[in-house]
């Protein structure tokens, strides 16, 4: 190494910038505490300081920001689900993702795309109809097209898939979206800070004290802290949280994988997804085509990526393009979805006074990062769900009233 370079490197006033400050140590007692510092957890205490003025606030996170599902998901953005209270809720994070660059100042590299999902049969182009309907309905820009509208946005598709499972028409959602996950996470901690949230990493909540069905303290890896506000935004943790204060849900945890290719020049520019051959395409700016399946098959709280996941997913890639043949994979990985029978999320208020639910959100939530940090602050802030909430609390699986977003979550499961 050049002395030159090294002598910047004792120079306090060249030190790098600290996006996320580290704070010594935890204080005795927060108005809330948020565990989990993914995306969500970060988005929640972010819109607390900034809109509730709350900013003592300790997020805390066992491992590192971002370590969770935040900076494991292929980044698909999109607001053309089934159930008009899933449109409406997906709709409004679209809108606040699309001015986050600027608000977050940080380039989160939002990159509009257009989302096909592949309809190969009769049945599909029906549930395809549907939502284009319950979409327009909500002004959410979504239309059936027939195959050559999808062969004119991807000359390179082979249409007759393989002689397999030919392409018969697709629903096409113009806004369909993606972005930089780590940087949407790194945007909120930063800004977050920035207002006096504390971000406690390699801290771990090890239980919740309650008394009297309220919460009262958190004991963490690092010591106890008192509170009578926690948010669980923990993602496919939620059921090892939950135990902690004697609450139950109906999610159970299942591996998502992805992977990404080697980069190739760019041909791709559109998001395509069939849920009939369980897989998802998309192009990074780098080039690698970033690429997912359906939910493993067997619950399993585990990160462990298979080799049957890339071996059954290029099968099913080369049906729709088989010029990628010789194409290689550069990487694979899981993350633990929490998925809910009716494939929408948990969100709000629970019978443990003080203690609030972010969860449930499988492999849909990259997309609502924005959208479930506001209305979770507003939830806590006013302790009350906010309106687009209310049909995602936890009550609805002992009130019978499920949402049913299982036709439009991802793809197919
Ligand atoms: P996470 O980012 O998982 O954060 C939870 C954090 O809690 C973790 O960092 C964890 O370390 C921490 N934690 C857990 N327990 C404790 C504890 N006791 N104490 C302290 N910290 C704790 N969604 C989309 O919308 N579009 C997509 O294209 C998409 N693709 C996906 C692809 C894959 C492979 C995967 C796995 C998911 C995908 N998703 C997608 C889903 C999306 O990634 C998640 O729903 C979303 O990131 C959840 O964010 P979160 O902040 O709630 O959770
Ligand atoms: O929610 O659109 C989505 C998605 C695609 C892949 C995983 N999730």
């Amino acid at each position: 190494m050049s002395l030159r370079l090294l002598k910047y490197g004792f120079i306090e006033g060249h030190s790098e910038e600290k996006w996320i400050p580290r704070p010594t140590s935890l204080k005795k007692k927060y108005d809330v505490v948020i565990i989990g510092g993914g995306g969500h957890g970060l988005a929640c205490a972010y819109y607390l300081a900034k809109e509730h003025n709350i900013t003592n606030v300790a997020v805390l996170e066992k491992n590192y920001v971002g370590a969770g599902n935040t900076g494991r998901n292929t980044t698909i953005i999109r607001s053309n689900y089934l159930t008009p209270e899933g449109v409406s809720f997906y709709n409004e994070s679209l809108r606040l993702f699309k001015n986050l660059s600027e608000e977050l100042e940080t380039n989160i590299f939002y990159s509009e795309r257009g989302h096909f999902t592949l309809a190969h049969s009769e049945s599909t182009l029906r549930t395809a109809r549907w939502r284009a309907e319950v979409n327009k309905h909500l002004s959410v820009k979504s239309e059936v097209v027939g195959p050559e509208e999808v062969k004119k946005a991807c000359p390179e598709i082979d249409l007759s898939c393989g002689g397999n499972h030919a392409i018969e028409g697709a629903l096409f959602h113009a806004p369909g979206a993606v972005a930089r996950h780590d940087a949407v996470a790194w945007g909120y901690a930063k800004n977050a800070s920035a207002l006096g949230v504390e971000i406690h990493q390699n801290t771990e909540a090890l239980d919740v004290k309650i008394e009297s069905g309220e919460v009262k303290a958190v004991k963490t890896s690092n010591g106890e802290i008192e509170t009578n506000v926690v948010l669980s935004a923990v993602a496919g943790y939620t059921p090892r949280l939950l135990n902690l204060v004697g609450l139950r849900s109906p999610i159970d945890i299942y591996p998502l994988q992805a992977c990404v290719t080697e980069p190739i020049k760019p041909w791709l520019n559109t998001i395509i997804v069939s849920g009939s051959l369980h897989l998802y395409i998309s192009q990074s700016a780098r080039g690698e085509l970033v690429m997912g399946a359906s939910v493993d098959p067997m619950e399993l709280h585990n990160n462990r990526s298979t080799f049957e996941f890339v071996s059954d997913l290029s099968d099913q890639i080369l049906d729709l393009f088989p010029f990628l043949s010789s194409l290689k994979i550069n990487r694979q990985w899981a993350g633990m979805a929490d998925m809910t029978p009716d494939f929408a999320p948990v969100m709000g208020t629970t019978p443990v006074k003080g203690f609030f639910l972010d969860a449930g959100w499988g492999t849909w939530g990259f997309k609502a990062t924005p959208v479930s940090g506001k209305t979770m602050a507003n939830t806590i802030a006013r302790n009350s769900d906010d309106a687009l909430i209310k049909s995602f609390n936890l009550d609805r699986f002992e009130n019978f009233q499920l949402v049913g977003e299982k036709g439009a979550a991802a793809v197919g499961h």
